[in-house]
This record gives C-alpha cells, sequence and structure tokens, in this order.
C-alpha cells in the first residue's frame, strides 16, 4: 500500500516537472469583457486574438473572453478596465462618448455612405487617430470592429418617415449624442443599459429601440418590437479597449504582440459579422418581424442641429471633413 502510494506520488511530480518546463512559469491571463452572448462575433473575434497571442507569447499570455454580460454592464466593465482591474473589454464606441469626445465623430448621424466609407476610415490614420484618444482617459484603443447600421424598431406601428417617430419615447445607448439625435427626430430619448431594453420595450416604458440585426436578434428585442425600419442612421462602430494602467506594465514586445493580433483580428470579425447579419435578418423575418424600408433622407433632413452642437471644435471639425472627403 505505501509502495503503491509512493509510486503515484513520484509520478505525479514528474507529470508536475515535465509540465512545468512544457509551459512558462508565470502564464498570465487577460480578462476581457462583453455583453454579447458566446456566439456573437465581438466575442468570437477576441477569442481569436487571444489564440494569436497564445500562440506567439508561447502560453505565457492569455485572453480569456467573459462573454453575456458575466462581468456587469458596458459601463461596469469601462470604470474596470480605467481602474485596471480588468485588461479588457469590447463595447460599442457610443459607450465612450462621454468620456472621450472624439469618439463621438463615428457615430454622427449619416456620416458615412456605406460600409466600404467606413471601413476606409476605420483603417486609415483617421481610425487610428480617434482610437488613440482615449489613452488620457485610461484606456489605449485596440481596434474597431463591425456593428453595421442601426435602425429604428417599434413596438405599436411602423415608423415610414420621420414624422411617425415624432412623440415616441425612444431607448437610447448612454450617451448625450444619441440624446441629441433622438431629439433632433422629435422624439423623447431614454437613455438606458442595453440588458433592460427587453424589459422596457415589453412593458411598454419605451415605445422604440434602435439597433443593429444582430443585437435586436440575440437580445430577442424583435419579439417585443416586430417594426424593424431601416432608418439606418448611424453606422456607431465597436471599440476594443485595453487598460492604460495594465498596458503601461507590458514590455515593448508583448503590447505589440497584443496589438498585432487585435488588428488581425478585425478582418475575422467583419467575414463574421456580414454572415451574422444575413442570419439574424433572416431568423427574424421567419419569427414576424416586418422590415420597413423608410423614407430616410426624411431622418437625415433634419440632422443639423446635431451636428452643429457637437462638431463644435477644430479637432472635430477636422475629422468630419476628413472622413467626408475619404473616397
Ligand atoms: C450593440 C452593441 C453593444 C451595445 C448595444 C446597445 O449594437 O454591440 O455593445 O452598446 O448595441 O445598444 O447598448
Amino acid at each position: 500500500m505505501l509502495r503503491f502510494t509512493l509510486q503515484r506520488a513520484t509520478l505525479a511530480a514528474s507529470v508536475l516537472l515535465l509540465s512545468a518546463a512544457a509551459w512558462p512559469a508565470h502564464a498570465e491571463t487577460l480578462r476581457s469583457a462583453d455583453i454579447h452572448p458566446d456566439d456573437y462575433p465581438t466575442v468570437l473575434a477576441v477569442r481569436h486574438m487571444g489564440e494569436l497571442v497564445k500562440q506567439r507569447t508561447n502560453g505565457r499570455l492569455e485572453i480569456k473572453v467573459y462573454a453575456g454580460s458575466k462581468l456587469g454592464r458596458e459601463e461596469d466593465s469601462i470604470e474596470q478596465v480605467k481602474l485596471g482591474a480588468l485588461s479588457m473589454t469590447r463595447v460599442s464606441s457610443a459607450a465612450m462618448h462621454n468620456i472621450c469626445e472624439v469618439t463621438r465623430v463615428p457615430s454622427l448621424p449619416f456620416l458615412f455612405r456605406s460600409k466600404e466609407h467606413l471601413h476606409k476610415v476605420l483603417d486609415s490614420d483617421i481610425g487610428e487617430q480617434i482610437l488613440r484618444s482615449c489613452e488620457e482617459a485610461g484606456f489605449v484603443g485596440l481596434a474597431w470592429y463591425d456593428s453595421g447600421a442601426r435602425s429604428m424598431y417599434t413596438r405599436d406601428k411602423p415608423i415610414k418617415t420621420v414624422a411617425d417617430v415624432r412623440g415616441l419615447k425612444i431607448r437610447v445607448q448612454q450617451s448625450d449624442l444619441s440624446v441629441a439625435m433622438v431629439e433632433a427626430l422629435g422624439a423623447n430619448a431614454t437613455p438606458m443599459s442595453m440588458g433592460e431594453v427587453y424589459t422596457a420595450l415589453k412593458t411598454g416604458l419605451v415605445d422604440a429601440a434602435e439597433n443593429n440585426f444582430p443585437s435586436y436578434e440575440s437580445a430577442h428585442h424583435y419579439e417585443v418590437a416586430k417594426y424593424y425600419s431601416m432608418t439606418q442612421h448611424t453606422m456607431t462602430p465597436e471599440i476594443l479597449l485595453f487598460s492604460k494602467r495594465q498596458w503601461d506594465k507590458l514590455s515593448e514586445a508583448d503590447r505589440k504582440i497584443i496589438r498585432d493580433a487585435a488588428r488581425e483580428s478585425v478582418p475575422y470579425m467583419r467575414k463574421l459579422w456580414s454572415e451574422r447579419e444575413d442570419k439574424s435578418r433572416a431568423l427574424v423575418e421567419q419569427a414576424g418581424a416586418q422590415i420597413v424600408e423608410p423614407d430616410k433622407a426624411s431622418f437625415q433632413a433634419v440632422m443639423k442641429p446635431v451636428y452643429d452642437r457637437y462638431v463644435t471644435t477644430d479637432a472635430m471639425k477636422d475629422l468630419v471633413s476628413r472622413i467626408q472627403a475619404v473616397k
């Protein structure tokens, strides 16, 4: 009996030694948050990035993505990243509007002519400049991810023109630019976090909300607001943020590995995104959602006050005109 126990102990010790040799002494896990479910393109893209980081550091660094709001709401994860308690978070760039103002620019209504225009801008030095603008506030912007176009959806009646929006209570993201946009339409904005929207629509606390097809589908909003009107009023992109506090402690080599891996996850994400947009649209249509083609020009025509109020500094004006000039 004693011999058997000793043999087992020796075996266990050698397994430990072997794995210690194959595995670096101080493997570190970078935690990343996302409110979306496990199969959402943003979550899959950060997992892909994690695989690249793990390979390139021989397992010394790895990324664990906590999906499905396991680490709280977007605003909570942003706070944790700022404090350095969390390494990364993927959020909508609208969640950063009130923290670093230049991030408002890509959310301006009807700024981008197409997905190609958006990609060209985000992949250029303009995109880079906006990503870097959050460093002073404690965030290293690693990459932009797709989020398609946001459109409005309603509980009770379809939106065909801007007149149909007047007086509606519309849920918006927690950003003063989003509030201003809805007010410019003559509606009332109710800012709240994503996790509360389903119940707010269901109980009639709000009449409408706005989002892209994948979020409309995965958050089940289509079950409680079946008229999806293709207003496509903004193309607010997703942003991947790293904690500046943690970043400053990393070696130059590790920063490069993380930046490169984030960048390389972008084309992967874009492919998943366009597949998911189609899939989500088909799914909600099958479930009875009605897709409406509204008079988009009537929405665009009332957006000037939003530009007047938010494009005020020279830096913002310069960014907007450079974006408009991108062919
Ligand atoms: C989604 C976005 C989320 C969240 C959500 C919202 O499109 O991916 O990060 O911001 O919109 O409306 O709150």
